[in-house]
């Protein structure tokens, strides 16, 4: 009764009263492998849209789990939950991220090879959840000692922690996460967590000092304004009322009615502790939290030269109280530039506007730089302890931005974007690769499946001289007059006719009116998004003055002297652009996900309002299309739809043919040839592999399923009147 029991996702009682057929009716097929329809999209969104409706969020493609956010607690991540998934087959319950968790878990245990589990889908569709899910499986179901507790809990903690510097409401997410994470969890011989290591993607820095309408800064400001103890707060010098700062009421949303910022602060502050950060830490790094919010505030005033003074200094006492630093040198670096000209150092006053940027410009760098700093000290808190377990093996959690389109796309959704074609490349290449390779091992005949593959899209942004990412690195370094306008020129230039870009400019000279002067286009795999080149350079250049670096590094505070260090000063080396700096941790991850066996969840998020029971099939289909599922679906169904091992398939149907009845004694392969013969198989329909049968067509199996059915019911039937008669 297994199938059935998967089919309905509960425990097969509701489906074994029904029909086969209307069962699947009602509640579609838990593999879209089974879909008789298979290339139809139509025929894909409405197995979605059944399942949906039943509450069955979980759908897969063969090993591939596509998730829908249901926006409401399913009370299916108990305890019990997790029991059920332990240790059973894939197949054999209904589809769940548990079951994603554990056949990782087991394949790194008996392959002893590394596992990822890559979860990816657009901003509110579910990754951070589906992420918390697999370290709370392993959390609960591993194997765990006193010192294995520690690392469990301190795993789980690190969460609450990385969410309150690293996430903030968006107009998409009440919880958007603003950097992408993979975290690393690494597992003794006896399969216990024994530590974890987290590598952290390009926080987005701008937010803190500026959010669109309807959104917020990063939880923790308003955490520690709302949560804050009074004597804390009278220490820091802030008030508790968080539009009293200039950071925090850009986005003019104070509040956010699924966020209770006050709880939300407790939980922090003991997560911290879980993690192991001292008191002083701590103390150090909401100075740090305070001080970003009192410059904020400062403003400057324009003398009749035009430049910048500070008419208050409060704000700047409070920051040189909190992070040690002299007020006069910090006033004075917040209104001057420091040149050196030939070994002699000169000051130029900035204007009004000039020394705004670069207060925000050390803001972003302060905040940015601390970040990192806190995912660096909760790496320390879960680094391996025991030099034995030195080489555990590892299971790796990808939760990464998904593609993105907005109404105006800028630099960093042209780097998020280019990330998930990295993805995108990585997971056409593992697919088929393996897919091929389990053609190739059971010896069945592979045949090719056309597919797009986006390598073109990666050249075209990541290439060395001729990439987009090179040539805006060339228009940042020149000196002289670079701008955003003349490195869209220069893209036009050296990219200009590439199949997939695309500018204003007609090859004939004239127009093309539907695009701005300062847009161009990428046709990405999953899509074509026009990017506004408005801020390429500053974004990319990513500067802090001079002077302001060398305030940091005058600091007392703790953290801030590990964030800015004095040999920054004297490199002469330019530091890396963003764009490269992204580029290059790109391709180290790519290398750390190549070198491990990937598991996927494609996250979809349902309607735009955040709502339960809503399902919105344009949104819907469009992240269909973009995460590539029915190109995935095709490939894997292009040989077959239906494999299994043959000890599986034997014990599941051989009660349908009296030869493998009550059980089989030959070589397994004889007995599945002799059931699927028995069955009225065609050869065309099925073929018998090294281990595994591969079946051609669902109707196949269906029908087989369709036929223990039949045979368990008139069981069940004759049981029945047996017991009557008895009776
Ligand atoms: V973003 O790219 O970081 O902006 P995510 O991470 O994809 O995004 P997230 O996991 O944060 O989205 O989910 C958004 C919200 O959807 C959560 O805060 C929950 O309220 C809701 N959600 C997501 N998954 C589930 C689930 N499995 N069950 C119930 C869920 N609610
Ligand atoms: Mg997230």
């Amino acid at each position: 009764m297994k199938y059935r029991a998967m089919a309905v996702g509960t425990d097969g009682v509701r489906a074994m009263m029904e029909s086969a057929l209307t069962a699947r009716d009602r509640v579609g097929v838990q593999d879209f492998i089974l879909l008789e329809n298979y290339t139809s999209e139509v025929a894909f969104i409405e197995n979605l849209r059944k399942r949906f409706k039943e509450n069955l969020i979980y759908t897969y493609i063969s090993s591939v789990l596509v998730s829908v956010n249901p926006y409401k607690d399913l009370e299916i991540y108990t305890k019990q939950h997790m029991e059920r998934y332990r240790g059973v087959n894939f197949y054999e319950v209904s589809p769940h991220i548990y079951a994603v968790s554990d056949n990782a878990y087991r394949s790194m245990r008996t392959e002893r090879r590394d596992q990822c589990i890559l979860i990816s889908g657009e901003s509110g569709a579910g990754k951070t959840e589906a992420s918390k899910k697999v370290l709370q499986y392993y959390a609960i179901t591993c194997p765990a000692s006193e010192h294995v507790q520690t690392v469990k809990d301190r795993l789980l903690q690190s969460n609450p922690v990385l969410e309150a510097f690293g996430n903030a409401k968006t107009l998409r997410n009440d919880n958007s996460s603003r950097f992408g994470k993979y975290m690393d969890i690494q597992f003794d011989f006896k399969g216990a967590p024994v530590g974890g290591h987290i590598l952290n993607y390009l926080l987005e820095k701008s937010r803190v000092v500026h959010q669109n309408h309807g959104e917020r800064n990063f939880h923790i400001f308003y955490q520690l304004i709302e949560g804050g103890e009074e004597d804390l707060l009278r220490r820091l010098g802030l008030e508790r009322n968080s539009q009293q700062y200039q950071y925090l009421v850009k986005g003019n949303c104070p509040k956010v009615s699924s966020i209770n910022d006050r709880s939300d602060w407790k939980v922090v502050r003991k997560a911290l502790k879980v993690i192991g950060f001292s008191d002083d830490d701590v103390e150090e790094l909401l100075n740090i939290i305070a001080s970003v919010l009192h410059l904020g505030n400062v403003q400057f005033a324009g003398e009749d030269s035009g430049n910048a003074w500070i008419p208050s200094e409060t704000q700047i006492k409070y920051m040189s109280r909190l992070i040690g630093v002299d007020v006069a040198v910090l006033r004075e670096a917040l209104t001057h530039k420091k040149f050196i000209v030939k070994g002699e150092e000169l000051m130029s006053p900035l204007n009004q506007e000039q020394a705004a940027a670069a207060r925000d410009a050390l803001s972003k760098a302060v905040y940015g730089r601390t970040f990192t700093w806190l995912v660096n000290k909760i790496n320390d808190s879960l680094a391996v302890k025991d030099d034995s377990s030195k080489n555990a093996s590892v299971i790796g959690l990808l939760d990464i931005y998904g593609f993105e389109v907005f109404q105006n796309n800028s630099f960093e959704q042209f780097c998020i974007n280019y990330c998930n074609e990295k993805l995108q490349q990585l997971f056409i290449e593992l697919t088929l690769k393996s897919e091929q390779e389990e053609y190739e091992s059971e010896g069945i005949t592979w045949e090719p499946v056309q597919y797009f593959n986006n390598k073109i899209i990666c050249d075209l942004v990541e290439e060395k001289f001729k990439g987009i990412i090179s040539i805006l690195d060339e228009e940042c370094l020149r000196p002289g007059d670079a701008t955003d306008i003349t490195f869209l020129e220069k893209l036009e230039e050296t990219v200009g006719g590439h199949a997939h870009f695309v500018t204003h400019k007609l090859a004939d000279g004239k127009t093309r009116k539907v695009m701005g002067r300062e847009e161009f286009r990428l046709l990405h795999y999953a899509g074509e998004v026009n990017y506004n080149v408005n801020g390429f350079l500053d974004k990319n250049n990513d500067l802090l003055f001079r002077n302001l670096k060398e305030v940091m590094c005058m600091s007392e505070n703790k953290i801030l002297t590990q964030c800015f260090n004095r040999e920054e000063l004297t490199d002469k080396k330019r530091p890396e652009t963003a764009a490269t700096q992204f580029k290059t941790s790109l391709a180290k991850l790519m290398e750390i996900l190549m070198s491990k066996d990937p598991s996927y969840v494609r996250c979809i998020k349902p309607n735009d309002a955040k709502q339960a029971g809503r399902f919105d099939e344009v949104l819907i289909r469009h992240q269909v299309k973009y995460l590539g599922l029915m190109e995935n679906l095709r490939v894997r169904r292009a040989g077959f739809a239906y494999r299994r091992r043959y000890e599986i398939f034997l014990q599941r149907y051989k009660s349908l043919c009296p030869d493998t009845w009550p059980s089989w004694n030959g070589r397994l392969v004889d007995g599945v040839s002799t059931l699927v013969k028995h069955l009225g198989y065609k050869p065309e329909e099925y073929k018998l592999g090294r281990s595994k049968i591969f079946i051609r067509f669902p109707k196949t199996l269906f029908s087989t399923e369709d036929a223990l059915e039949t045979r368990k019911n008139s069981i069940a039937t004759k049981l029945q009147s047996a017991w009557k008669g008895y009776s």
